[in-house]
């Protein structure tokens, strides 16, 4: 650990709070009621510094646990089980954990405090059977039970019953058809590959392999217990109307099955080739694919069924990548983590500590940039298809996803980069000129921006009766495209047409109430901590009506504690937009986007500054044990464990010393 803090206050305070005033927006000098609350954010900030600094590693980078739920888990056992690489170690320490997150009634969620959720009870449960809980043990027939409540298998998400499948417990007949012919289908042809999001994408080339061979191994018991009656199975569902799209793709999924039985075989065998092929070129060099773990274990099985054996380099090198997914904890639990999140992380706590007041040569932070400078992706990916002129220039997520940079990470990289004074400034003036222009030219025709691709919004993907969990287009969202709009504002291209367009299309997707939806933070709080700061730092005045909307609706749903929260069953329930627990990384958020409106001297935002004091622990971190992160609205809930300190970092900083300067160390500064 680094560690390098000087341990003086005047690292803190370098920038006075006099010489902080934007050159977009206005912040007023503390008035002198605000002091004390002025000293406490000061002095709260000071120990999350510390906190923040003594965490980063060696390299420069920073990485929290990236919590998801336990079907992570059940996935990597029922993957080592189908492939015969069995680790009675790892069996026990996976079991560990996930016996250790079901709950009283028998059930998993997939977040904090979530409901019981089907196909997570499920897979929990027969990744314990596999472990070698007895069904008669009290927890697991109290899980049998609930299960064969809800419907039983017949009932859970396609993944599910394809992991199911795989072992027998499920018919194949009874899973939707996904022909490996898809790979085969022109970019720009309706359900091209390149239609589905890149995680899709990935994902499903894996599947058709394995679901046009249709493999069984032998289950090692049965589980009869996890069908709602055995005896009589459920009808078939009724076709909706041929007219509707609904209609349409169950005739397809009928015509594909009848296709199934006649396929040439010259052309499956095509088709599969090239699916291999595909795989194989995507392999990432740590051995993973895409940084995230479900494309990995479908890329695994299907290379296995064309043939590959295990002592493959592919193949090594996937099941070695697969152990890296994996976070020990003292009690000797296994938690595999869905993805890894060093980019994310190392460019966010950046951010909190340069907008804390840490000097910009700091050595932490200079260490931060070098690594991220490191990181930097330059060489064509999969997002060349739908901008083939476009430079390279870029940041992925994790440590190793050079196919998919995405456009979020490449935003708040460069703003991170800008906040540091680099003993090579020509270097970081070299990537962030790529990275901004790479990032403006992945601009959709609409004017936003999405995670990975431009363009990506095709209704059809959605329809196909296979595609029944998370999202799988990816469209353009407000967060993103915010992210994007306030670096490029801090470029000095607030005026480019790129940005104005942005800012045009934020505007238009505004919530009638005055937030903004959150794609990739839980919820409304997200999107809309997101969108303000970007729009005043594209010199929107804070007079502004959509500012005043926003700003009045996070008033609207402050807390009587003063944080802010909001549950994840806002994206299922009108009601829960803007309402929950508070939470430190919600109520940062909130003020982020109140001190961008010209609220600092509010009474919400004191409130929300107090709370976020009396909340920290003595060691300068924050505790949030719901899931404030969004994998997919409601089907895909994330933990970071970063966020819970560098977003309260970043609102006390700005709190202190006001907004960032908008360019501050930007071109020859
Ligand atoms: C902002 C930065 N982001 C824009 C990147 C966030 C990355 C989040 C982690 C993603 O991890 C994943 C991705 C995909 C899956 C799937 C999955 C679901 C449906 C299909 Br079809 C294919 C895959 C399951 O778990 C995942 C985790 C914060």
């Amino acid at each position: 650990m680094t560690a390098t803090t000087d341990g003086s206050t005047g690292d803190l305070g370098s920038r006075a709070p006099s010489d902080t005033g934007t050159t977009t927006t206005t912040t007023t000098p503390a008035a002198p009621a605000a002091d004390g609350v002025r000293d406490l954010a000061a002095r709260a900030a000071q120990r999350s510094v510390e906190h923040l600094l003594s965490r980063q590693h060696d390299e420069g980078w920073w990485k929290g646990d990236l919590e998801t739920n336990v079907t992570m888990d059940a996935e990597d056992l029922l993957l080592r089980e189908f492939l015969g690489v069995r680790d009675e170690a790892l069996v026990t320490a996976a079991a560990l954990h996930i016996r250790g997150a079901q709950r009283e009634d028998g059930t998993w969620a997939t977040f904090y405090g979530g409901p019981g959720e089907l196909s997570a009870t499920i897979e929990a449960y027969v990744a314990l059977r596999l472990a070698g809980d007895a069904p008669d043990e009290p927890h697991m027939a109290r899980a049998a039970a609930w299960i064969r409540g809800r419907g039983g298998i017949a009932s859970a998400r396609v993944f599910t019953r394809i992991w199911l499948a795989l072992f027998g417990w499920w018919k194949w007949d009874d899973l939707p058809e996904i022909p490996p012919e898809m790979v085969l289908l022109p970019k720009w042809f309706p359900l091209s590959i390149y239609s589905f999001g890149c995680w899709a994408r990935q994902t499903i080339v894996p599947l058709t392999v394995v679901s046009a061979k249709r493999p069984v191994r032998p289950a090692p018991f049965r589980l009869d217990e996890l069908h709602a009656d055995p005896a009589r199975p459920a009808p078939p569902l009724p076709l909706a109307p041929a007219t509707t799209w609904e209609g349409a793709f169950q005739r397809i999924d009928r015509a594909l099955r009848a296709y199934r039985r006649v396929a040439p075989s010259w052309l499956r065998g095509t088709a599969m080739k090239a699916a291999a092929r595909w795989i194989v070129e995507r392999q990432e060099n740590d051995g993973c694919w895409g940084g995230i773990q479900p494309p990995a274990v479908y890329s695994l099985i299907a290379l296995r069924l064309l043939g590959y054996d295990l002592e493959h380099p592919v193949m090594r090198a996937g099941l070695e990548s697969l152990d890296r997914f994996a976070v020990w904890s003292d009690d000797g639990a296994r938690m595999i983590e869905a993805c890894q999140s060093p980019v994310w992380d190392t460019c966010l706590a950046t951010i909190a500590l340069a907008d804390a007041g840490l000097r910009p040569d700091h050595p932490a932070l200079v260490k931060a940039a070098d690594w991220m400078l490191g990181e930097e992706i330059v060489r064509p990916g999969d997002w060349t298809v739908r901008r083939p002129g476009l430079t390279p220039g870029g940041w992925a997520f994790e440590f190793h996803n050079d196919n998919y940079p995405d456009i979020d990470d490449t935003a708040e990289v460069i703003l991170a980069l800008r906040r540091v004074r680099h003993p090579h400034p020509e270097q970081v003036e070299a990537a962030v000129r790529r990275g901004a222009n790479w990032t403006a030219g992945m601009q959709s025709r609409d004017g936003g921006w999405a995670a990975f691709d431009a363009d990506n919004t095709s209704p059809f993907p959605n329809q196909l009766p296979f595609c029944d969990f998370g999202e799988v287009i990816d469209p353009p969202s407000a967060d993103v495209t915010a992210h994007v709009v306030e670096m490029l504002a801090h470029e000095g291209k607030a005026h480019h047409p790129r940005a104005r367009r942005g800012v045009a299309w934020l505007l238009a997707a505004q919530e009638p109430g005055g937030s903004w939806f959150g794609r990739w933070g839980v919820n409304h709080v997200y999107g809309t901590g997101s969108v303000v700061p970007a729009l005043t730092a594209a010199g929107l005045p804070v007079s502004h009506p959509a500012i005043r909307r926003a700003a009045a609706w996070l008033v609207s749903v402050q807390n009587p504690d003063g944080g802010w929260g909001e549950d994840l069953r806002s994206y299922r329930e009108a009601e829960w937009v803007g309402r929950g627990a508070s939470t430190a990384s919600q109520t940062a958020w909130a003020l982020l986007a109140l001190l961008a409106a010209g609220e600092r001297e509010s009474e919400a935002v004191r409130r929300g500054i107090e709370w976020l004091a009396a909340t920290q622990r003595p060691d300068g971190s924050w505790d949030e044990p719901h899931f404030t992160g969004t994998g997919f609205p409601w089907d895909f809930s994330i933990n970071y464990h970063l966020y819970r300190q560098v977003f309260p970092l970043t609102a006390l900083g700005r709190y202190v010393h006001g907004e960032p300067v908008v360019g501050r160390l930007g071109k020859g500064a």
